[in-house]
């Protein structure tokens, strides 16, 4: 499978058949189903997508059972269609269909319309054509499709993304350092396990979507479309390639969405696993990418771990570096300084031989929480202690982290009455992500 097809956004919320009845849906999903057994037997995406209109679309997927031709291989004739030829819906099914088989590949996509196109007498055909064309052709003008209208714009949002050049962002780290605390506040979700929750030896590949469809997906052996927790934190033993994909949209207060692939890398600490390290260092050697995010542990400034792998890094990533240093709402202003601490970073990395390193303070545990609150995510009541906590700390000006970074000006809506707000604002998240949505791909 084309692994950009993970980047690509269902367009099955508020679907314009869910007000229809039930016999309606399975006429439906038969039609479709027909389709994609002809023209993608074999094609994984195409039946995930579909197995996923089945359980999106259908009260009772269980009742459902394919009824047209039993033999896709020859193209049906008429009678053979009638029973589950869609036509009040004819917009929405060509489009779903053109969706499932044929996103981004117009060949493929001709095949298939001659086909759909057929089932239809001519007099409707010229629009059919019209609604085609424009799937593919982002300048033509998309009106009079009726409820096709918001599957053509959906469609259109994922057409544009996939035509810009991703941001692609390695992110790296000795153990316990916080990474995948960062990881998840910079999706806004739980995406990485945290807490040393036997950690995985394998590159995590996390893109972003153009919208949010209520789904991730995650290929790591099979590719699961609608990926619970679960299937997010397990890793499938099944697969012997050092890598796992996984797409969903990234919650942001931005405004616009961008093409961005996180790169996850297992956490390197040379006196314990040496395959960890390995595979992290063969993927910053190899894997091309425009921005690297190095993530310090503030509480453990200076080990001989980290020494090492800077060095690596420093050996082997030839891109733009960002030093950020994590942990740092666990200081103690009595006995620690944090504008001291990041001058002290930038000296050693200076010594190591990054030529002026840009350094950056984080609470990735602040903007986990934040950003878990501004997208309605319930707070255990450990998590709400710990959020009026940094809450408080991270307002007091030592600890306003955002004010560390170089970059200003407004990058996202901001409620100044909002404590989730200010505590995002204050964790230093929001600067960091302007740093990773602005760099180009
Ligand atoms: N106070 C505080 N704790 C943090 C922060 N970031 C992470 N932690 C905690 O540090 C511990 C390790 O965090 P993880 O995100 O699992 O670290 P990791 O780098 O992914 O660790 P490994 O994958 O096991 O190497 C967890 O208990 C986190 O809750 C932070 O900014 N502030
Ligand atoms: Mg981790």
């Amino acid at each position: 499978m084309d692994r950009y097809k993970l980047e690509i956004a269902q367009m099955l919320k508020e679907h314009p058949i869910l007000c229809k009845g039930e016999a309606y849906k399975r006429k439906y999903i038969n039609f479709l189903e027909y389709f994609t057994r002809r023209f993608s037997k074999n094609d994984e995406w195409a039946n995930a997508t579909l197995a996923l209109y089945k359980k999106a679309l259908l009260k009772n997927p269980r009742d459902y059972t394919y009824e047209g031709p039993s033999s896709p291989e020859r193209k049906a004739d008429a009678a053979e269609i009638k029973p589950f030829k869609v036509f009040s819906y004819r917009y929405c099914a060509v489009t779903d269909c053109v969706f499932i088989n044929a996103f981004n590949d117009r060949k493929k996509g001709e095949r298939l319309y001659a086909e759909l196109a057929a089932v239809y007498n001519e007099r409707y055909r010229k629009n059919l054509r019209r609604l085609y064309e424009c799937l593919f052709d982002p300048e033509l003008p998309s009106d009079g499709f009726e409820q096709a209208g918001r599957l053509i714009d959906r469609w259109r949002k994922n057409e544009a993304f996939l035509k810009d050049k991703p941001v692609r962002v390695i992110v790296t780290a000795t153990m316990s350092a916080g990474k995948s605390t960062l990881l998840n506040a910079l999706v806004g979700k739980k995406i990485s396990r945290t807490r040393n929750d036997a950690c995985t030896s394998k590159i995590h590949f996390i893109r972003n979507k153009p919208y949010e469809d209520g789904y991730s997906y995650e290929s790591d052996y099979a590719l699961e479309l609608d990926a619970d927790l679960r299937t997010l934190m397990d890793d499938n033993s099944k697969n012997t390639d050092d890598r796992i994909d996984v797409g969903t949209f990234f919650r942001t207060l931005r405004s616009a969405p961008k093409r961005v692939w996180l790169i996850d890398t297992p956490g390197v600490n040379s006196s314990q696993d040496k395959e960890h390290k390995d595979i992290t260092e063969k993927c910053i050697k190899n894997t091309p990418a425009e921005l690297l995010l190095y993530i310090l542990n503030g509480e453990n400034i200076g080990s001989d771990d980290d020494r090492a792998h800077l060095q690596f890094v420093l050996d082997n990533y030839k891109g733009k570096t960002v030093f950020v240093v994590n942990k740092l709402d666990k200081f103690r202003k009595k006995e620690d300084s944090v504008p001291e601490t990041l001058a002290a970073v930038r000296e050693d990395l200076k010594k190591i031989g990054f030529a002026e390193p840009l350094v950056v303070p984080i609470s990735s545990a602040a903007a986990y929480l934040a950003k878990m609150s501004i997208f309605g995510e319930e707070l255990d009541e450990e998590d709400q202690d710990e959020f009026v906590l940094l809450s408080r700390k991270l307002k007091s000006d030592e600890y306003r982290f955002d004010a560390y970074y170089p970059l200003s000006g407004k990058d996202a809506e901001l409620d100044e009455n909002s404590e989730a707000h200010m505590l995002l604002r204050h964790s230093g998240v929001l600067q960091l992500e302007k740093m990773i949505y602005e760099t180009r791909g």
